[in-house]
This record gives structure tokens, C-alpha cells and sequence, in this order.
């Protein structure tokens, strides 16, 4: 199994210019980015999923946005299940394999490794693009000590000359060369920034968005092919369509515990949620 020796560098220049911002994580593990063999001891083969989250239900028309990965039951926990009951099955088909399954939070280039399975293309947005399904799924990779023919890698780019995204983005964090400045990014602020406030230049640029953002995915033309996940998991929580301005304010601990406590929202915290909500009136 090949070294990520391309995206090393990629991933270096980010990290030196400082684009994963408060986002310590990144610069942690390094080497078990580039090298899966070195997170999987005796790992030959890396199998890239995808899974459609594209929901069929949209927000009222006035409710603060929420990022359509966030509307269902959390992603991690759906994809985990999955990918247990994937491993099991090989080692069913195939006897007793070793594979681990990954899923956003581990130190693996996920978007990389599905450019390499064949199933797609980095866009100018940085995300990984299917020609049938546009942007709007997760990736999960197993690693494994199969030994496995490899698909050949994503060769085109199907961006061509257009730069809705680039366009688009409120906060100018899509730059040149397909790079994402994720200390930049509304999903970054509203998601990722943990208990600081959200620097006032950024004032007025969110555009209603309160966790997440999807903008530069709800612009570009390969997502007008996308078609509603059949996820049942993924099924929208009601109050993600429709709670007002005012039901966010004056949500009580408990109640966002009861609501979210299977969601992605859960991550952010009500607190998380409220600092971003009173952000977004400041501007
Ligand atoms: C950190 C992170 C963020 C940060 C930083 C974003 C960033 N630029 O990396 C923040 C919080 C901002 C973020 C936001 C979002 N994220 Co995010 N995030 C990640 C995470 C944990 C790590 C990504 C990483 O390694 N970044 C470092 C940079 C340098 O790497 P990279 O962007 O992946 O780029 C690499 C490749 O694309 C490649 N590459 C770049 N150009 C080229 C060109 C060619 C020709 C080739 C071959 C390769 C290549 O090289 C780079 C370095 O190796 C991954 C999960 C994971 N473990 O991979 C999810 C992940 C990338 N995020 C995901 C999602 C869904 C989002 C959001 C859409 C969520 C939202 N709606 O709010 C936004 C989209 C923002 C955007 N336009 O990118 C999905 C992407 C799915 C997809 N279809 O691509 C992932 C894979 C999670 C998952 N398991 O599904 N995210
Ligand atoms: S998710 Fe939003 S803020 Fe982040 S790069 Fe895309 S359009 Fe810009
Ligand atoms: S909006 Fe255009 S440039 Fe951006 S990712 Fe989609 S096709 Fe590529």
C-alpha cells in the first residue's frame, strides 16, 4: 500500500499556514496520516465507503440553518454500526481478517482515499465529488490486511471553468488550488471553535447559518443530481426543521439534551449553539 507522499506536503503547507485554526487535532499523528500501515499494523488494502445523507425535508423558510449532514441521527454512530457489521461479513465471506473502520475522527485522509478508490474528485470546494451523487455523502474508509486489487485512482476533474463555490463563500475560505482555509470556514466557527467568540470581522458574513454551513455544496451543479438518502437514521429531527428563533433562545438545558442528545448538534453543546445564535443577531 502506497505513502500519502503528495498530500504530506498538501497537508503540511495547511498546517503551517495555519488553516485547522484552533483545531489542534490536526497537527496530531502526522505520520499515521500518510501511512495507514502504521495505524493498522499489517494493513494492505484501504476500502472507501460512501453514504448519502441528501435529505429529502427542508428547514422552514426562517428557521437559523443547520447543515443537512446534521438534520438526523449522528452520523459516527450510524456509520460505526455499519462498519462493524461490514467487517463481520468479510470475515464471514473470507475467514479472520483485521480491519478497523474509520469514520471523520481518526487521523486518515478520508477525502484522499476516496479519490484513490476511483469514486470521485477533489473540487475547488475540497470536497470529494461523485458524478452521480454530487457531494452530500459521508466517507468511511476500512483498513484492512486484505490483500486487494486496487481500483485505479480518480483521474479527471470535472470542475472545469466554473467557480460557483469560490464565489459564494461568504468568508472568502475557498482559495486557489482546491484549498479549504478551515480556519475561515463557517462550519469551522459555528462547529469546531470551542467556547471563544467568533472574531468580529467575520460579523454579518454567515448568511443564517447556525451549525455548519453548506453553501458552497447547495451552489455547485453536480449537486443538483443529488437524491434523498434512504437512511431511515438520517430521518430529520423535527425541531432541526422547525424550531423559530425564540424556541432556540429560550431552549433549556434539558430539553437540548433530550432532543440532540443523538445528534451532531450534541457536540457544539446548547452553549455552543446559543454563542452562535447570539453571533448571528450581532450583525
Ligand atoms: C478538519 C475537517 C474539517 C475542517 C477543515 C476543512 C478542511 N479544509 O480540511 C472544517 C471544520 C472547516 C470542516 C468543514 C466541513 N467538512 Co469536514 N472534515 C475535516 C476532517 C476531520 C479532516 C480533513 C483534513 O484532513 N483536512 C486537511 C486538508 C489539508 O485535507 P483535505 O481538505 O481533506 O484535502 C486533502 C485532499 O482533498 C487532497 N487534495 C487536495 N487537492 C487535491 C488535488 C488532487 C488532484 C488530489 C488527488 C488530492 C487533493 O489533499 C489534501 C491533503 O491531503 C475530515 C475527516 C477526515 N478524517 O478526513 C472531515 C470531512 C472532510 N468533512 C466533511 C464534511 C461533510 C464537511 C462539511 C461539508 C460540513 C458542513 N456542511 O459544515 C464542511 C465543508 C467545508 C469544505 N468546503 O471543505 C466530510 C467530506 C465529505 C465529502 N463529500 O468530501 C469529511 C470527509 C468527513 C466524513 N467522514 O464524511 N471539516
Ligand atoms: S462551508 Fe461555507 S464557509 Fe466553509 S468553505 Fe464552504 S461556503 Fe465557505
Ligand atoms: S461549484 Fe463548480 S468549481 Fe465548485 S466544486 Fe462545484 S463544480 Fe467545482
Amino acid at each position: 500500500m502506497e505513502r500519502l507522499d503528495d498530500d504530506a506536503r498538501r497537508l503540511e503547507t495547511w498546517l503551517n499556514k495555519g488553516m485547522h485554526g484552533t483545531m489542534k487535532y490536526m497537527e496530531r499523528y502526522f505520520d499515521l496520516r500518510i501511512d495507514p500501515a502504521l495505524l493498522v499494523p499489517g494493513a494492505r488494502s484501504v476500502i472507501t465507503l460512501l453514504l448519502n445523507y441528501f435529505p429529502k425535508e427542508t428547514q422552514n423558510e426562517d428557521a437559523l440553518k443547520i447543515s443537512k449532514y446534521a438534520y438526523g441521527k449522528d452520523y459516527h454512530e450510524v456509520i460505526r454500526e455499519k462498519l462493524n457489521q461490514l467487517i463481520a461479513l468479510i470475515k464471514q465471506g473470507v475467514g479472520d481478517i483485521h480491519g478497523r473502520g474509520f469514520v471523520d475522527s481518526a487521523p486518515v485522509l478520508e477525502r484522499t482515499w476516496a479519490q484513490r478508490s476511483g469514486l470521485g474528485w477533489v473540487g475547488k470546494n475540497g470536497n470529494l465529488i461523485n458524478k452521480q451523487m454530487g457531494s452530500f455523502f459521508f466517507i468511511a474508509t476500512l483498513i484492512t490486511d486484505l490483500d486487494l486489487e486496487p481500483d485505479e485512482h480518480f483521474a479527471k476533474d470535472y470542475c472545469g471553468t466554473c467557480t460557483r463555490c469560490i464565489d459564494a463563500c461568504p468568508t472568502d475560505a475557498i482559495l486557489p488550488g482546491k484549498i479549504v482555509d478551515g480556519s475561515k470556514c463557517i462550519s469551522y466557527f459555528t462547529i469546531e471553535l470551542k467556547e471563544m467568540l467568533i472574531p468580529g470581522e467575520m460579523k454579518g458574513r454567515f448568511d443564517n447559518w447556525m451549525f455548519g454551513c453548506d453553501i458552497c455544496q447547495d451552489v455547485c451543479p453536480w449537486n443538483r443530481f443529488a437524491k434523498p438518502t434512504n437512511e431511515l437514521e438520517f430521518t430529520p429531527i423535527p425541531e432541526i426543521l422547525d424550531l423559530s428563533t425564540k424556541e432556540w433562545e429560550m431552549m433549556s438545558e434539558e430539553k437540548f439534551k433530550t432532543i440532540f442528545r443523538h445528534s451532531p448538534l450534541s457536540r457544539s453543546k446548547l452553549k455552543g449553539i446559543q454563542r452562535n445564535l447570539k453571533f448571528l443577531q450581532s450583525g
